[in-house]
């Protein structure tokens, strides 16, 4: 090896910690006698905590030349009262740097130079008349003002003291004046719930942040910790429901020892303002009760319920009531016995009233088994089909639960027609905080833009009153009492919540969206930044805008034009497989043949699905003109060389937005380490080491749906990329040693359609470098199954570079879309004819597979890799 060129990852590792190092220590200010470190600094942090963090902020911005509170005074007695007054303690001392005295009366306040007041509206005028105010505060509203030295923390009721107190911190933790303050605000619905789709085994369906908070072996969890710091999280924006148990319910959480271990759980919720709820199976009678039927008009039918319902309420009085999967993916319901999802509703729902609870039954009623050679046949219509003729008939404490889009979650979905199709049923929406089909917090994905579509798009319901999705689940259009927002959320175990620190934006935005549906999503992310890390510019600025560009990166890498998610429908819902959605009964179609793609929904000549919308908006799909870009493939099915609004055809479009979404991509790691040592290392690294991954997925994304389609289309890309890859080297084309080609199913998900798996203890793979001395970096695309760790190394002219396990457990154990990952060493010295060798060593199952190696010039600002974490948090 010549002088010029040697192999330097030790420097950069080396570089990378006297960096961090230093931006902590000059960030340590001293103020008032006192060190404090606010601002741009690394700091530790719990990261449990997620945005309320509590860290020190500049008290200057927040109360000018005022003084800071020393004493809260709290007027009522209420739990949840008591909990505002921790919040505000614990904020205070944490933000400020002051520990607070607590008393309970006026006498208390002696000396004290400014307090904050906490307590319901009616306590605070009878402790000072002079604060009545001229309107009542309405249920969890509350109004935070400012009178002379005290902050006025005043809630419609204990729980909106709660919340008026998170209000409060929240503006402490952005560095806001509180110079004026007057803010009133009230909850937009009454329905503000979490759905977790936790399992009694502990598993959760859809959850990607480690196993159950709730439960365990068959039962709720001995040691619950970690509900009480879920509850801070969500009460902290307002949600004041949760319901623990997956809509695939289990009927024996029914029995009475699994309800005392429910009654633990609300316990815990119960000091935060939020009421816990159940899924429960409508054969339940049948399962759990040893009735021969559970036909929902059969008498001792509703005695079972009336008698179970009493029986929840004896051991969670405030129980909030149930959700309902019925009629779904094999869920059983009340069609068994030509019932109606009304039917079904109303026997729970009378069961609860006299309680107080709310069922809240959804709209997810399909059929899996349609006749794909039908077309005809859409999925997209079962909510509305299912549902609109029963308009009315509900009990007014029914609340029809409807995912945002007709299908499922999809990256790209028009809203679902059902949410103008009632009109006397109190509705909630259905937004999925877990991202089972937008990259599984594998990806970054910044969900509130897309959901702001959803609850911004007009309906065009009625004329006389706004018909926003946002309008009519908050009741305003049709004047409904109940409804409003309901979020699939699957925390887990893992000290992040949800596995990726970034992807708590969403349960946040979630959150806010829920209270304020008027909220931006750019104003949301910028809170939650601010709150998360801090208020430095230069990190609000790189976390707003890697969380804001990642929607439609997204996008534009796994489907766009509205086609859905490109995903393997069948299977965990993670990598590319567009094939998968053809020739089933799921109803996920998007109709690719060699002419064309897209579902023709259309009333003159497809499934007549754009009929559902009132009349404004379905001439809007059902034209082609009208139709916007983004959810043509949706609505309509058009030939590839159809010209889009931009002039491009359909096929072009296509391999264009995914090439610029997956070169996108690649930017998130490179700009996030512009922020190293400025948030806290072990977040640092647990997302540096997702934006790399996702930069290798989103090109896996990017190559199998353009080959994909390549092939259906048969028209090559204007540009040349696809199928040209400067740099690959297929591990089959190499020199092997153990290693044996093998298929790789489906086909577009591995290079070469092919790739090498070791059938011996030890394989390798090499190749002799032919190309211009000079500095490179090199990739090596490998598969990483669930089960089974197999390692590798990579070795360059007789030196191992790298050496690394496959140990993310990648949630298949196939070689496909779902498992390709690789590991990229930057800045390799290579010179004309070294030899570049793989060596894996399989582990259990997995039999160390390569796919291929990619040299490409490396790109210096990468100067820095996930080999400069340190082994703890790799
Ligand atoms: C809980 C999709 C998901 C299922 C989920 C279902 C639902 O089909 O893939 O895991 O089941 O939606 O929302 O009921």
């Amino acid at each position: 090896m010549s002088a010029g060129f040697e192999n330097r990852s030790a420097g950069a590792i080396w570089l990378r910690w006297a960096v961090i190092f230093s931006v902590v220590v000059s960030g340590i200010a001293v103020r008032d006698g006192k060190a404090a470190v606010y601002g741009a600094v690394a700091r530790p942090v719990d990261p449990q905590a997620a945005w309320l963090t509590y860290a020190p902020v500049n008290e200057k911005k927040v109360f000018g030349a005022g003084a800071v509170p020393d004493t809260i005074l709290r007027l009522g007695d209420a739990d949840v009262e008591k909990t505002a007054e921790e919040e505000l303690e614990s904020g205070v001392r944490g933000m400020l740097g002051r520990v607070v005295r607590e008393v309970r009366s006026a006498d208390g306040l002696k000396g004290s130079k400014a307090f904050v007041v906490v307590g319901t509206q009616g306590e605070v005028e009878a402790w000072r008349p002079g604060l009545k105010s001229t309107k009542a505060i309405g249920a969890d509203g509350f109004r935070l003002r400012r009178d002379g030295n005290a902050i006025v923390v005043e809630g419609g009721d204990s729980r909106g003291v709660l919340y008026c107190a998170f209000a409060l911190l929240r503006l402490i933790a952005q560095e806001r004046s509180l110079a004026a303050l007057d803010v009133s605000e009230a909850p937009s619905a009454p329905v503000r719930w979490t759905n977790e789709w936790d399992n009694p085994d502990g598993s959760i369906e859809r959850g990607y942040g480690g196993r159950s908070i709730f439960f365990d072996e068959q039962a709720v969890r001995a040691d619950i910790s970690r509900v009480t710091g879920y509850a801070r999280l969500l009460a902290s924006v307002g949600i004041n429901g949760v319901t623990i148990n997956n809509v695939n319910a289990d009927p024996k959480l029914l029995n009475e020892s699994n309800l005392k271990g429910v009654a633990r759980i609300a316990d815990e919720f119960r000091a935060y303002g939020i009421r816990v709820s159940m899924s429960i199976d409508m054969s339940s009678p049948q399962a759990v009760g040893g009735l021969t039927t559970f036909d929902p008009l059969d008498p001792q039918v509703a005695e079972w319920w009336k008698a179970k319902v009493e029986e929840i309420y004896r051991f969670i009085p405030d129980f909030g009531g149930v959700v309902i999967k019925a009629d779904s993916e094999g869920k059983p319901g009340p069609m068994k016995y030509g019932r109606s999802p009304a039917d079904a509703a109303n026997v729970v729902a009378r069961a609860l009233k006299a309680h107080g609870g709310l069922v809240l039954y959804r709209g997810f009623v399909y059929n899996n088994h349609l006749d794909w050679n039908d077309l005809k046949a859409d999925r997209a219509r079962a909510g509305f089909d299912n549902f609109h003729t029963l308009d009315g008939t509900f009990e007014d404490n029914v609340v029809v639960q409807i995912k945002h889009g007709p299908i499922d979650f999809q990256i790209r979905e028009p809203v679902s027609p059902l949410f103008s199709g009632l009109k006397k049923t109190n509705e909630a929406i259905e937004l999925q905080v877990t991202q089972e089909y937008t990259g599984q917090q594998r990806h970054l994905v910044y969900l509130v833009p897309m959901w702001k579509d959803a609850l911004d798009t007009n309906t065009y319901a009625v004329t006389d009153k706004p018909s926003r999705v946002q309008d009519i689940v908050t009741g305003k259009t049709f004047g409904r009492a109940e409804g409003g927002f309901v979020g699939v959320t699957n925390v887990g175990l893992d000290d992040y919540w949800l596995g990726n620190p970034l992807s708590m934006a969403n349960l946040y935005g979630f959150g806010r969206l829920a209270w304020n549906p008027s909220l931006s999503a750019d104003a949301i992310v910028d809170e939650w930044t601010r709150q998360t890390f801090g208020n430095s510019e230069k990190v609000r600025a790189v976390v707003n805008d890697l969380q804001i560009r990642s929607y439609h990166v997204y996008e534009s890498y796994t489907g766009s034009l509205g086609v859905g998610t490109l995903t393997d429908i069948i299977g965990v819902h993670f990598g590319p497989g567009p094939e998968s959605a053809e020739r089933n009964g799921w109803g996920q179609w998007i109709r690719a043949d060699h002419e064309g793609v897209g579902m023709d929904r259309t009333v003159a000549t497809g499934t007549g699905y754009i009929g559902q919308y009132p009349p404004e908006l379905a001439a809007k799909y059902e034209s082609l003109k009208a139709c916007p870009d983004e959810l043509l493939l949706f609505m309509h099915h058009v030939p590839y060389k159809y010209r889009l609004k931009s002039g491009k055809t359909v096929i072009q479009y296509i391999y264009d937005s995914h090439y610029e979404g997956a070169a996108e991509a690649v930017e998130f790691a490179p700009e996030w380490e512009t922020i190293a040592g400025l948030v806290p290392d072990r977040t640092y690294f647990e997302v540096l080491r997702r934006l790399e991954f996702q930069a290798g997925h989103a090109e896996v994304w990017r190559d199998s749906i353009t080959q994909w389609f390549w092939k259906m289309s048969g028209i090559a890309d204007a540009k040349g990329r696809v199928g040209n890859y400067p740099g690959r080297f297929e591990a089959e084309a190499m020199r092997l040693e153990g290693y044996a080609p093998v298929d790789v199913t489906p086909w577009e998900s591995a290079s070469g359609r092919k790739a090498v798996v070791c059938g011996a203890e030890k394989c390798s793979a090499e190749m002799t470098w032919d190309g211009a001395d000079g500095w490179y970096d090199v990739a090596v695309r490998y598969f990483d199954e669930m089960h089974g760790e197999s390692k590798y190394s990579l070795e360059v002219a007789g030196r191992e570079i790298e050496q690394w396990k496959a140990d993310w457990n990648l949630p298949n154990d196939r070689l496909n879309g779902h498992t390709s990952t690789r590991e990229v060493v930057r800045g390799v010295a290579l010179h004309k004819g070294d030899v570049l060798k793989v060596t894996g060593w399989p582990n259990g199952m997995e039999k160390a597979p390569l796919d291929y190696l990619e040299i490409v010039p490396a790109v210096v600002t990468h100067a820095s890799t996930s080999k400069t974490a340190p082994a703890a948090v790799r």
